[in-house]
Parts: structure tokens; sequence; C-alpha cells
């Protein structure tokens, strides 16, 4: 039996594109999504959950359910149609209603300025590849800070690294470019120098709440004792976590870090450039991070490896299909023994207690963590509205089990965010990925609660693990 702190977050997590719909409605602007999602031809992002008009409802079954809170973010494009500019009235008052529901039912809103969904206007001039950018999601969070004051809990950005690398390595989210790696270094380095001018702005301009930014962290394991395969975790890791770690709390890249990024561009032909005033601004922001989310699915077991660049994303939930290998880093194997999802989604939750040992050692100014993404992607079956779903709960069980003990072991975590409150669309797989504790028909945007969420709300009032 393992308890969680008086005060912990039980919440859920949401994002705007993957929960929203309306893509076209109430006067949003276009993302690249859009067209790169019809061209694929595979799926869409409309319906998927109809939260824009659904949000009652599932805030309803927040407070149902003991979810005490909940994250969600703001699209970028609803606010500003072009990225910048004219302001849509509607998208706010969109907002500011959602905000007002859920305070009324004391449900705790993180607010993610940008999860995966640039406006297109800005997309389509490089993303923030291109610096300027930088200046309009500033410009964008300017707005949000003062047109929000309900807001408590600030996210600069979800996931810098997944969106450098599905954008410019492995190419499954638009502009859907393979192996560039200046464009992945330029791109992480770029997002960090916006998060850090977001927080220097946000601190010195004294607005109310609590600002910090949400890094995937999947740790790494090198997959055999052997020098070569220790390098190649080495590798991985400085590019997947070291960067973003020492970025946000060293406010520059350790010696290990642009160590392993030369080798990296050794071998890729690839190129780097962090200008000083950029370092000024990472190190102003290091210590003005209010909390640290991490999101964090699976861990990856590195293998040395000399061939070119091969990597198959396992978008379909075919098992044994996902394969990844990086010219200059390693590759990602499947280690024998462990379990994994129909994804290949590694099952190891020591890796997540690894990781939050880790931080407290080696970043000690974090201040606070909550976990704002961990969950099983599954293939629910559905069965007159019963969704029996108990591999999920064992998944989240061992996940909070090893998030009790690291809170144990002096690591100060404040709450936990299942990926995801209710299911969404999912970027690269559609919609036969579930992760919600509340089934949604697509069809009928019926919710249905999943035996997951009756374990779920047990836990919330409890706090206990059982
Ligand atoms: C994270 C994203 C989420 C969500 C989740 C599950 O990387 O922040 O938006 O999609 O992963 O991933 P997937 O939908 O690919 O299974």
């Amino acid at each position: 039996m393992k308890k969680l702190p008086e005060h912990f977050i039980f919440g859920g997590a949401s994002a705007a594109y993957q929960a929203e719909g309306a893509t076209k409605e109430g006067g949003k602007g276009p993302v690249a999504w859009d067209e790169f999602l019809e061209k694929q031809g595979r799926f869409l992002a409309d319906p998927a959950s109809d939260f824009y008009h659904k949000y009652p409802e599932d805030l309803e079954l927040c407070s149902m359910f003991g979810i005490n809170g909940i994250r969600i973010s703001i699209a970028w494009s609803r606010i500003f149609p072009q990225g910048r500019g004219e302001v849509n009235r509607k998208g706010v008052e969109y907002y500011h209603d959602l905000l007002k529901e859920a305070k009324k039912r004391n449900i705790k809103v993180f607010v993610t300025l940008h999860h995966f969904d640039t406006p297109k206007a800005l997309f389509d001039q490089g993303d923030f590849l291109n610096r300027d950018t930088i200046d309009a999601f500033v410009a964008y969070a300017q707005f949000c800070f003062e047109e929000f004051p309900e807001v408590e809990y600030w996210t600069t950005f979800n996931e810098i690294y997944p969106i450098a690398t599905n954008q410019y390595l492995l190419g499954i989210f638009p502009p859907g470019i393979k192996y560039d790696l200046t464009k992945v270094i330029a791109c992480l380095h770029n997002m960090m120098v916006a998060h850090a001018k977001v927080v220097n702005l946000f601190k010195e301009s004294g607005f109310h709440g609590e600002i910090g930014v949400v890094h995937s962290l999947e740790t790494k394991y090198p997959a055999s004792n052997s020098p070569e395969d220790m390098h190649a975790a080495f590798l991985d890791d400085a590019l997947s976590i070291r960067f973003l770690l020492d970025a946000t709390y060293k406010g520059r890249y350790s010696k290990e870090t642009l160590e392993a990024l030369d080798e990296i561009c050794q071998a890729n032909d690839a190129v780097y450039d962090f200008p000083e005033a950029d370092l000024l601004e990472l190190e102003k922001a290091k210590d003005r991070n209010d909390y640290l989310g991490i999101n964090h699915y699976q861990s990856h077991f590195v293998k040395a490896y000399n061939g070119e660049n091969a990597i198959h994303h396992n978008g379909t939930g075919d098992k044994g299909t996902g394969s990844y290998k990086v010219k200059g880093i390693g590759e990602r194997i499947y280690k024998e023994g462990l379990e994994r999802t129909d994804w290949d989604w590694i099952i190891y939750p020591e890796g997540l207690y690894d990781l939050l040992l880790r931080i407290k050692k080696d970043y000690p100014n974090y201040k606070a963590i909550y976990i704002t993404e961990n969950g099983m992607g599954y293939k629910d079956e559905f069965k007159d509205g019963i969704i029996m779903d108990k591999p999920r709960i064992d998944y989240i069980k061992k996940y909070m089990s090893a998030l009790a003990d690291a809170i144990e072991a002096g690591v100060n975590v404040k709450g936990y965010f299942l990926w995801s409150l209710m299911d969404v669309f999912s970027w690269s797989n559609g919609y036969n990925k579930r992760y919600g504790l509340f089934f949604v028909d697509f069809e009928t945007q019926k919710r249905y609660p999943k035996e997951s969420a009756y374990w779920y709300k047990q836990l919330a009032e409890t706090k206990t693990l059982l």
C-alpha cells in the first residue's frame, strides 16, 4: 500500500487540436495540420471529441470522478487566426467560458500556450526555424497573460523534442521532413529561447500565477554494458533529455551536451549556432520556472548503430513494426522480456523513478514537478456501454507506484495528469489508439466511463495505491 500526498492533483490531460474539433468554427484560423491530414487521407481532427461544444459535460464527468485538475491548451489560431495581428474575440470568449466552468467546479486548470499547433500563416514561413515566430509567440503569450488573469498555471510549450524530431527527423508531423539534424537542433534551440523569453516577460511584468514548460522525457538505457552501447545511450539522452533540461535549468548547454551535439552533427553533416544573446536569455530564465511538466510514457534501450538513418513509425498499432535507427546516435531496440503496447511503447516504470531522481540530483533548482502526461494507448473494446480496460489500470498503477517511490525519495512531485481525460484524436495514429478514462463514441459523441475511470476515482478519493 502506497500513499500519495494530501494535496496531490489527480488530473486528466487534453490538447486543443486533439479534443476540440470545430477546426473551422468560431473564427479559428487554419493550422498546418488541417492540410497535412487532408492530404494524408487517413483521418482528420474533426470532430475529435467535440470538446469545443461538449466541455461542460466533460467537466461534469471530472467532478463526478474525483478529477481535480485538467490540462488544456489554447489554440493559438483561435485567438490570432493569422498568428498575430487581429484578435478573434469569439475564440477568446470560448476560453473564458471554459475556464469559468472549471472554476465553478474547483478544477485546477493547467493551460498550455502551444501544443503542436502553430498557426498556418507562421508555419508556412518556417515555424520555429524562423526567428520571427519567436517574437510572434511572445506577443501571443503576453496577450494571453493580460486577457486571462483567471489562469493559475501557464505552460509555454508542450514537448519541444517531439516537435523537432517528428517534424524534421521522423517526418510524421508537418512539414514531413526526414533526417535533417540541422533543422532538429535549430528547432529545439529556438523553441527553448522562445520559452525563456516568455518566462522572463512573465516574471518581469509581475503577471499572476505560475509558469513552466512541459518536456517529453523518456529515459534512455544502454542495451548492454558494452562501451559502444553506453555511448549510444549517452548520445540519444543528450539530444532528447539533457539538451532541454540544460537549457531550462542551467541556462546554458553543458560540456557533455555540446560534445554529443558535435558528434551527432559530424555524422549527419549538420551544423548549429547558438548566439550569445540567446544564451543570456536562457541564463536569465533558469531559476524562474515555477514547475517542470514531464510527459513520460516509456523508456528506450539504445544500441550502437553505424548504418544509415532508418526509422519506421508504428502508427497503426501492429505490434513489432516500429524501428528506430539514427545515424550518429544509435538504434532503439525492443528488449526481450519487457512488456510493450501494440504501438511498441516499452512499459518500464523504473524509467520514471530513475528520471525523477536524476532531475533532483542534476537540476536541483527545479522547484516542483507535475507529471503532465502518462497513460496507455489501447484498442478498447466497447460492449453494450461497458469498457473493461484492465491493462490500462495496471499500467497507471505501476507508473503511479514508481511516482510514489520517487516522492518518498524526496522528489517534489505535486500532481499527475493522465493522458487523456476522454478519448481524443491521436496525431499520427488517428482514432483507434485510445487513452481516455472516458470512452468517446466518435459518431454520437457520447461519453462512457471506462473501468479505469472508476478505479481512478477511488484512487483520487483515498490517495492510496492498493
Ligand atoms: C504526447 C502528446 C500528446 C499525445 C500523447 C500520446 O506526445 O503531447 O498530444 O498525443 O503523446 O501520443 P500518441 O497520440 O502519439 O499515442
